[in-house]
């Protein structure tokens, strides 16, 4: 029987929420990356409704549809995802407008937390990009402020109900939370925010989200739970 397929490299970035998603929603799906896939490049080509210019994350539906754009895939106007995957007899896109707007306002919440970094992938010099990413994180860097905004956001989410948005920014704190793929940036950027770590546990602790990464033994940037202490021995693992 034909399954979801997602492309992604085999980091824990714009990807990972997908990969959540269906692994919460529990829709099986082949994880599809540059490791496991020598043709991956000619595949993301051929398959983005974008063509030559197209990027990943791509989803491919059972019936071989491709999706790409990210939010696309998982909020914004298409929201398949979000309607797609349940957990606990819930959509992860609430149907009522104001949960869905809170499910969204998170996500571009996140969204403005990860987005600096984007200013760093293009700087060849591996000790200026390092310095570019740790000066995100000092006091008064645009991340650091973001996170902040993140913290006292989530200060008001009662957690108790699992959305889109949630899923999103776990993976976005992820992603800057030592061990992480991106090298510089420094460990513990979270350590003064209770209230994502509150959220972290919350969502690390899940039934699904525990079953999802349990097996991802060769990744610690994929086991959330075990991350911080392995973390002040500065390892990475693209
Ligand atoms: N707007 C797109 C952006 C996707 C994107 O930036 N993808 C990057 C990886 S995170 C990529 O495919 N880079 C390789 C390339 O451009 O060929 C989305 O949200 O899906």
């Amino acid at each position: 029987m034909a399954i979801h397929e997602l492309l992604y490299f085999p980091v824990t970035a714009l990807g990972e929420p997908i990969r959540l998603a269906l692994a919460v929603g529990g829709v099986d799906f082949k994880n599809t990356t540059t490791r496991n896939d020598d043709t991956f490049h000619e595949r993301k080509k051929s398959l983005s409704p974008l063509g030559e210019a197209g990027q990943v994350p791509i989803l491919v539906l059972p019936d071989g549809k491709a999706l790409c754009q990210s939010r696309a895939i998982r909020g914004g106007r298409l929201r398949y995802l979000g309607k797609v995957c349940e957990f606990e007899g819930t959509p992860l896109y609430p149907t009522d407008p104001l949960a869905a707007y809170e499910a969204d306002a998170l996500i571009d919440l996140a969204d403005d937390m990860r987005s600096p970094v984007a200013s760093t992938f293009g700087i060849a010099d591996q000790a200026e990009k390092e310095a570019a990413r740790a000066a995100l994180w000092a006091e008064g860097g645009k991340q650091a402020k973001w996170a902040a905004a993140l913290d006292a956001t989530l200060a008001k989410d009662p957690m108790a109900t699992l959305t889109i948005g949630n899923l999103y920014a776990f993976c976005m704190v992820n992603m800057f939370r030592t061990p992480t793929f991106l090298d510089g940036v420094p460990p513990g950027v979270f350590d003064q925010y209770a209230n994502i770590a509150k959220h972290h546990d919350w969502i690390a602790n899940l039934a699904p989200v525990k079953a999802y990464y349990a097996d991802k033994e060769e990744r610690e940037a994929f086991k959330p739970l075990a991350a911080e202490p392995a973390a002040k021995k500065a390892k990475t693992d693209a």
